[in-house]
């Protein structure tokens, strides 16, 4: 049986070099169903049964973009074996926020770090073991450019996609956010398979309607978003998308040192 991979990070992250890299020639290109989204997939080099999925180049899983919308759709109704989510070494903070948001679909992940021919040369560093303990996923190095670690990062996404242990959730956000995400996770029907609750649950705080027409059944939230919005004293997509900053803050506080303070990135 043939496994899939998903391959997914933001615009510019060096994506499209990891996928040739990982695939040389055994490539096929189309367009998603209904969209002009470009789709590419292609066979892992070395594994006639593993498929790497490249998903469009996307900042995070909220529905304001065609390629948002069309990433997000394959994750949650395909359910890809694991995902690979590759990340801009240089810009580590800006591309964490994605991650975050991938490592809530129940999805075995792996995290490859890319640019790190440049990162070293800048003479930063980052903890990837620091960074594999604080996301609770298996962290690779790697150059798409260069070629190295590229393997390795591949290898462990079939590892991970061949264990199936769904990525665990590290992340939580504040009480309040918690027990009002458990009650709406209390009213998903058994259409949502366990591991997308958390996933699904978020989307409804954040009022997020595209999610809606992805569910036969869709439990009237209001209440308990509202009543959190009062307690916390804003809107629940910014309650969210603030507590996902203040947790990146705390991971690149960890895992990262700059050589010059202020210089981590090079664009
Ligand atoms: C240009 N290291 C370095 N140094 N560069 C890398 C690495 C790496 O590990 N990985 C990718 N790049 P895409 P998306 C370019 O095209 O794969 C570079 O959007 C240039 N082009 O070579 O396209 C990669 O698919 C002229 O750079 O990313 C590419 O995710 C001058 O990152 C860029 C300098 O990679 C984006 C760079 C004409």
């Amino acid at each position: 049986m043939s496994m899939k991979i998903a391959l997914a990070g933001n615009p510019n992250c060096g994506k499209t070099t990891l996928f040739n890299g990982l695939t040389g020639a055994n490539q096929f290109v189309g367009n998603w169903p209904g969209v002009t989204v470009e789709k590419k997939e292609g066979k892992l080099k070395g594994h006639n049964d593993v498929i790497i999925m490249d998903l469009p180049g996307i900042y995070s899983l909220s529905p304001y973009t065609l390629e948002e919308v069309v990433a997000r759709g394959y994750l949650i109704n395909e359910r890809p074996d694991a995902i690979l989510n590759i990340v801009d070494g240089t810009n580590l903070e800006r591309n964490l926020y994605l991650s975050t948001q991938l490592a809530e679909l129940g999805i075995p992940m792996v995290m490859a770090v890319n640019m790190m021919d440049v990162v070293k040369k800048n003479g930063d560093q980052i903890f990837i073991d620091k960074l594999s303990e604080v996301l609770g996923c298996k962290v690779v190095e790697i150059s798409a450019l260069k070629g190295t670690g590229i393997k390795e990062a591949a290898e462990a996404a079939v590892k991970a996609a061949s264990a199936k242990q769904a990525q665990q959730i590290v992340h939580t956000f504040d009480k309040k956010v918690e027990n009002a995400l458990t009650d709406i996770e209390n009213m998903l029907g058994s259409e949502v398979p366990e591991e997308q609750k958390r996933f699904f649950a978020i989307k409804l705080f954040e009022r997020d309607d595209k999610i809606k027409e992805q569910m036969a059944q869709v439990p009237d939230v209001e209440g308990i978003v509202a009543a959190a919005e009062q307690a916390m004293d804003d809107d629940s997509e910014s309650i969210i998308t603030n507590e996902r900053y203040v947790y990146i803050s705390s991971i690149i506080g960890k895992c990262c040192k700059k050589a010059k303070a202020g210089k981590m990135t090079t664009s």
